[in-house]
């Protein structure tokens, strides 16, 4: 059978029918978008040769996708059609890419294996990676394809996903669509030289440049490059050269910074002419067989926007659906104990070890936790040398990074618990957690979810000084979508890290370190089956005239503040939380009611730390019960420094804690 450059007439005509579909829908949409149809638009006009190259690569449903915004023809060429692009521009409830929760372009489609993609640029580089990761471990030859413009490798995501890739060897394919502008920056501002040159350097890594509006140019490097993946031999970034036919997005106009010569230079590079014109040349294909295409891609279009404006939209009541997984909490179990005593920090070694037992898809990862050292506070000791470098490893020193191929790798079935070494540095990977952990099940409608843990030291009194010694609680309890626990003691943080272990939500479990080997932070070790429910606080001390609520470090001090005030057994109530999100209200509001006094305990920094909002609840919920105005005891709004008297100045104190509970009872 006669052949262009490898491919029938009739594999050609599909190619083309389905860049003309894309071009069409780009240019309905943005009728659709003047008649106040929909808000937003980002179109693939341009692009279309480069995209479908790489999708017709791709095995669907098999192979892993994380397409950009700009991804609507490789999308189609993987197999998502017209109709669910529509219900995703309309924001109807049945689009499978969000069910209308995200903006339009933000594809993600489960059976097709596309994840959701989220809006910052960049973030998805990482998690492609852990989703290849995942890709080798599971052993199917699968194969993962991530994509971007030239602006976004800009961003550090970009250098640190090529740096873990090429050392991993990793079954991925980058995919950087270069149309020279990024908005409105050209590239010449973005960086000092290509993508190309900038990727050279990395051991394992091939590098291919083309000319994207040439469909068969870049079919080439997409199959070399997927051939390379598929054998095991490692990623490859692969520049297609692209042009930006449309402006950035709906809400831009390029003809502002964009000369019109430079606009009609690109309108001669239109991927589908060119296509056309190759056939043509050859007389591979008539002109009119295009045409035919053509007219039928605009009527499929106009037939499919009929269909799609029929759609519901999502209902009103479902808007707070899904920012959980709607598992049940399970009951506490009762205490057996296995050890006379153990530390806080062997019970939590102790925890992942059952678990690493009992799942054989959890696995362990961050900085330095690999034996022979096991992390820098031991917490991880032994588990690489039990369950092998495959399960427990170390990673690069980049905390992103972590959290980024987390994502890829929880939502590829696997349970990754991840260590960010200490709190204070989890800043740098904020951006994986607060765009994209948190609102994965959200964003696509519960089709995704990424039930990781981050374990992290957190908190101060140990001379650590500014960055060793922060509380992070602060910041997470205003983040829904992740479930925080923060024990006091060795027992509590088995129990609830076994729990979090099991559950299908995102958790942060915070450690303190100054906790991790004290003598009164150690208990009796509970055995394997003792799960601590989230959301459950603990009396630890009955009292009747006021309600110290506390968690962490803060437990032992409140404890101490007692003492130190000499006061009788039955004063004060003490409540560990034990996790800050839930909050225990009901524990709150049924000790409040009996006491009528309200003390929060905690080390973050006064103002907005979790004290605020736990202070506002019990405004709301227990008013009447109060007898006495809402006080807190927290650490000053200060840096904690490190000179130890200093820090003894910043960090609450006994006597702080003491003197707040004196001027409470009296009051
Ligand atoms: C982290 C982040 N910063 C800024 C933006 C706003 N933004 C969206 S797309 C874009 C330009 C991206 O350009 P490029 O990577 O070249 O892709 P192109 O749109 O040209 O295909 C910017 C600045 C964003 N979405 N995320
Ligand atoms: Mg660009």
């Amino acid at each position: 059978m006669a052949k262009l450059n490898g491919f029938t007439k009739k594999q050609i005509l599909d190619i083309y029918y389905k860049m003309s579909l894309s071009r069409a829908l780009d240019t309905k949409m943005l009728i659709l978008l003047k008649q106040g149809k929909s808000f937003f638009h980002m179109g693939a006009s341009g692009h279309e040769a480069a995209q479908l190259a790489a999708s017709i690569i791709f095995k669907p449903g098999i192979d892993w996708s994380y397409p950009y915004y700009r991804d609507g023809a490789y999308c189609l060429g993987l197999g998502m059609t017209a109709r669910e692009q529509l219900l995703s521009f309309l924001s109807k409830a049945d689009d499978p890419n969000s069910g209308g929760r995200q903006m339009p372009m933000h594809y993600g489609h489960k059976d097709l294996k596309i994840i959701s993609q989220s809006s910052p640029t960049g973030s998805q580089f990482l998690q492609a990676l852990g989703t290849s990761f995942a890709a080798q471990n599971d052993g199917k030859n699968s194969i993962v394809y991530v994509s971007s413009g030239e602006g976004t490798t800009s961003q550090g995501d970009f250098h640190e996903a090529l740096n873990w890739a090429s050392n991993a060897k990793a079954p991925i394919i980058f995919h950087i669509q270069d149309n020279e502008y990024a908005i409105s920056t050209h590239k010449s501002e973005q960086s000092a030289d290509s993508v190309f040159t900038r990727a050279a350097g990395y051991k394992n890594l091939s590098r291919f440049d083309v000319d994207g509006t040439d469909f068969f140019e870049s079919h080439l490097a997409f199959k070399q490059a997927c051939d390379r993946a598929r054998k095991g031999q490692g990623p490859s970034v692969v520049v297609t050269n692209v042009v930006r036919l449309l402006p950035h997005s709906s809400s831009d106009d390029q003809r502002k910074y964009r000369s019109e010569d430079d606009l009609n230079k690109d309108q001669e590079r239109d991927p589908l002419i060119v296509l056309k014109n190759q056939c043509l040349e050859s007389k591979f294909i008539l002109k009119k067989d295009f045409d035919k295409l053509d007219n039928s891609a605009k009527d499929q279009v106009e037939s499919d926007v009929n269909w799609s404006e029929k759609q519901p939209y999502p209902d009103e009541e479902t808007a707070l659906d899904h920012i959980y997984s709607s598992d049940p909490f399970v009951n506490e179990a009762s205490v057996k104990t296995i050890r006379k005593n153990v530390v806080m920090v062997d019970a939590i070694n102790h925890a992942l070890s059952e678990e690493m037992l009992r799942n054989k898809k959890m696995l362990i990862f961050g900085q330095d936790i690999a034996d022979p050292k096991g992390g820098v506070f031991t917490a991880t000791k032994g588990l690489s040398d039990n369950f092998g470098m495959s399960r427990v490893f170390n990673s690069p020193l980049a905390e992103s990074s972590i959290i980024g191929t987390a994502v890829g790798l929880a939502v590829a079935g696997y349970k990754p618990v991840v260590e960010i070494q200490f709190g204070d540095y989890i800043w740098t990977a904020m951006n994986q957690i607060r765009n994209e952990v948190v609102t994965m099940r959200y964003r696509s409608n519960n089709s995704w979810n990424c039930p990781l843990i981050i374990r992290t030291p957190v908190g101060g009194y140990i001379h650590g000084g500014l960055c060793h010694s922060q509380s992070i609680d602060g910041y997470f309890i205003h983040m829904p979508g992740i479930y925080l626990a923060y024990p006091s003691n060795a027992a509590d943080a088995k129990g609830l890290l076994k729990m979090a272990c099991r559950m299908n939500d995102p958790v942060l479990f915070m450690e303190h370190k100054g906790l991790y080997r004290q003598g009164y932070a150690a208990t009796e070790e509970p055995d394997e089956e003792y799960l601590i429910p989230f959301g459950k606080g603990r009396i630890v001390i009955e009292g009747d005239y006021i309600s110290v609520i506390t968690w962490g470090a803060m437990v032992q001090k409140t404890i101490e503040a007692i003492k130190y005030l000499n006061l009788d057994p039955g004063f004060v109530e003490i409540i560990d939380l034990r996790t800050l999100n839930p909050l225990d209200l009901d524990m709150i509001k049924a000790s409040i009611k009996k006491t009528g006094k309200a003390l929060i305990v905690y080390e973050d920094n006064l103002t907005n730390g979790p004290g605020a909002e736990i202070s506002a609840l019990i405004a709301e919920k227990c008013f009447e019960y109060l007898d006495g105005p809402i006080k807190r005891i927290a650490s000053e709004d200060s840096p904690v420094p490190f000179n130890w008297f200093l820090e003894d100045r910043v960090l609450p104190q006994t006597e702080d804690i003491a003197l707040g509970i004196k001027d409470l009872l009296e009051y």
